[in-house]
């Protein structure tokens, strides 16, 4: 299992609304994300630059690429696109970080 890091940007003032979207996560969503092979997902949110931190396990043999193509994954980002920095197709932009230290 990998773990991966990336960070998303949220609009100022909708602080809110994106944690009361995502405490209401779609079922469809949840276990679409689960059937992809991600696992223990978490978003922190750096309230002082709106800077969105999350962090994911992925499953080997993990179908995450998939899920820009799912109907689902494009409702959601519509959904969300008033919220958060997107790109034109409703996706959020999205900085992936590198890992510089890890201890177990
Ligand atoms: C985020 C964003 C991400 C999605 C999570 C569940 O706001 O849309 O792409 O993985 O929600």
């Amino acid at each position: 299992m990998e773990e991966i890091a990336f960070t998303m940007k949220l609009r100022p003032g909708v602080e809110a609304e994106y944690k009361r979207r995502h405490d209401e996560i779609w079922p469809e969503l949840s276990a679409a994300l689960a059937d992809a092979g991600i696992r223990d997902y978490s978003i922190y949110l750096d309230r002082s630059s709106g800077t969105l931190f999350a962090v994911q396990k992925r499953l080997e043999g993990h179908r995450a690429d998939d899920l820009p193509m799912l109907s689902i994954m494009q409702r959601w980002w519509a959904y969300m696109a008033d919220l958060m920095d997107t790109n034109p197709d409703n996706s959020p932009v999205v900085q992936p970080l590198e890992r510089v230290f890890h201890s177990d």
